[in-house]
């Protein structure tokens, strides 16, 4: 292991500064992986191209911005004292309270001192000759370190809307993926928004309170549901607090790597009645329960259907204009193929007089002006343009800067046909480098967080078995990968995940090739599937030996 981490930090010349590891992300995962590198004993820095920790919840500060998993599910689970410590506030936690707590963490376990902040990786390539990974920053700095750690979110990669004319709009155009510190203030202005996924519906439900006129620029109409959150009052608190040990073992046993029932029985085994009280008692239960109560509806059309149709039927139920009701009605694509989204009173905000729904399917944006959006039907002048218009998703963050592996390899030559990895976890070609929640893990279908501390955990245990054996790199086998990723093709077949244009497909990049990048076999069984690894002795794994201790 390397000495103290300051002095390291200090060079006496330009040389690179040697460590044992490198993390690329001050997010939920990169926090981890920094705690429990040092833990082993290891000299780490972890560069962030934000100002402080939090990843996502850092950036996102949009208006309305909240976490769709419970907080007793999105959260630390491996430290007790941290548990005990925190106390949340509500069910589903807003994004203030979400960056507090990662404060909080990193405040507790003195975080900060090993990220360089404001600081992006220009370029990590691999040098076989030395065994190090040699990682650049665009404030000149250097690192050498035996491991790089890639703990770079599936989302942190924002994507603009490809409309002619963006450039020109002389308003405040605010980004969701990159909002402002301070507070902005719509009341009275004239508003519009486009994109109307996750952040643009939860932004339509706050900005749609205090706003001159609104107007949603909606393309693809996203399935929402109620989120129906609520305080935790002190005796809610206590049982969390008293049952972590249980919640978190139900948590890494569950699909979603949460402690949300899932239920074990298809659609068709009840009558129909019986099928619409289940469903209606979800739709009151709220968060993700619709999705939780019947085991098929990712894999059975004529169910996932019928299940669409009811959410379909509670839209019409609220939204009193039928022109407005029908044109926010998903249809042409399965229920929950694209992220199914959790509001408070969304379709609410259609029923005021002041918040306007353009169909862009019926009257297309032809271009952004100084003054506004002009529609086909004619110009709709606005003072401030919101884009909620997505990212690119699980590969664009390292498909960003340069990274080489053995013999050069470019990531993005090896990516260029689609992100191909060996259990979400390494790189064939791309020794001693490993990504946390990488593209081929569960990805956005699972707890972001569980994952985190999954993957963190096995990469440490790999590192254990390492140095235990006298070893010094590690990668996957190209046939290990190409059985991984034929298992990620085999599942991915068998849903209908793919059946909609969302960022989980790349879909929404124009240029990318199209692929669910994404194992949908669940939490739970993706971690067998590594736990079934690190048991075989890290078959499908090549290991070199340490050439120092080789004869020694
Ligand atoms: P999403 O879910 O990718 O949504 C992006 C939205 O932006 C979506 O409604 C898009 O419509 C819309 N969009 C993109 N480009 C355009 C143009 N050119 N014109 C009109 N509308 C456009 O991103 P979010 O940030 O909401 O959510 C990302 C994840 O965060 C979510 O899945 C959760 O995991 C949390 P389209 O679908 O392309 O018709």
């Amino acid at each position: 292991m390397m000495g103290d981490v300051e002095e390291r930090l200090r060079p006496a010349s330009g040389d690179p500064v040697r460590l044992d590891a490198v993390v690329v992300g001050a997010g939920f995962g990169g926090m981890y992986a920094i705690h429990a590198l040092r833990e082993r004993g290891m000299a780490v820095v972890g560069i962030e191209a934000g100002g402080d920790v939090g990843g996502v919840w850092y950036w996102n500060r949009y208006p309305g911005a909240r976490c769709d998993l419970m907080c007793v599910d999105y959260s630390y689970s491996f430290s007790e004292e941290i548990q005990q410590e925190w106390t949340w506030s509500e069910q589903f936690a807003g994004q203030p309270e979400i960056l507090a707590y990662a404060n909080f963490v990193a405040d507790k376990l003195d975080l900060r001192k090993d990220f360089r902040f404001e600081t992006r990786v220009t370029s990590a390539a691999w040098d076989d000759a030395r065994r190090v990974w040699a990682v650049k920053t665009n404030r000149g700095d250097h690192f050498e370190a035996t491991y790089c750690i890639m703990a770079t979110g599936p989302l942190s990669i924002p994507k603009d809307p490809e409309i002619a004319g963006l450039e020109t709009f002389a308003g405040d155009i605010y980004r969701a993926q990159k909002w402002p510190h301070e507070e902005v203030d719509f009341s009275g202005r004239r508003v519009g928004l486009i994109g109307t996924g996750s952040s643009g519906i939860q932004i339509v439900t706050e900005v749609g309170k205090a706003v001159g006129e609104f107007y949603v620029f909606q393309r693809t109409p996203s399935f929402t549901m109620p989120m129906r959150n609520a305080k935790l009052d002190a005796e809610d608190i206590k049982e969390i607090k008293d049952h972590y040990p249980s919640l978190r073992a139900a948590a890494r046993a569950s699909a979603l790597g949460g402690v949300r029932p899932a239920g074990n029985r298809a659609f068709f085994s009840l009558p129909r009645q019986q099928r619409l009280a289940l469903l209606e008692d979800a739709w009151k239960n709220g968060g993700h329960a619709v999705l939780g109560t019947f085991s098929d509806l990712l894999v059975n059309p004529d169910a996932n259907e019928q299940v669409a149709d009811f959410v379909r039927d509670k839209i019409g139920q609220v939204v009193k204009d039928p022109k407005t009701a029908e044109a926010l009605k998903p249809r042409g694509y399965p229920i929950f193929a694209r992220r199914p989204c959790l509001d408070t009173d969304y379709y609410e905000q259609f029923n005021k007089p002041n918040v306007h729904l353009v169909d862009l399917f019926e009257d297309p944006i032809e271009a952004i002006t100084p003054t506004g959006v002009k529609l086909q039907s004619g110009e709709v002048p606005l003072d401030a343009l919101i884009l909620a218009t997505g990212y690119d998703g699980l590969t664009g963050a390292l498909m960003a800067f340069e990274v080489l592996g053995r013999d050069g390899r470019d990531l993005r030559e090896k990516w260029q046909y689609g992100a191909h990895s060996w259990l979400g976890l390494m790189l064939a070609g791309f020794p001693n480098l490993f990504m946390v929640c990488g593209a081929n893990g569960p990805a956005a279908l699972a707890n972001i967080i569980s994952i985190d501390e999954q993957n963190v955990d096995w990469i440490t245990a790999l590192m254990t078995h390492i140095e235990a054996n006298g070893l010094a790199t590690v990668e996957p086998t190209p046939e290990g990968e190409e059985r991984w990723m034929d298992i990620i093709a085999g599942l991915a077949e068998k849903t209908m995940l793919s059946k909609a244009n969302t960022w989980y497909t790349g879909g929404n990049v124009s240029g990318k090739t199209r692929g669910l990048t994404m194992f949908t076999g669940g939490f739970a069984k993706y971690s067998e599937y590594c736990q079934a690894v690190a048991d075989s002795g890290y078959a499908e794994l090549v290991f070199q030996p340490d050439e120092a201790l080789v004869g020694a």
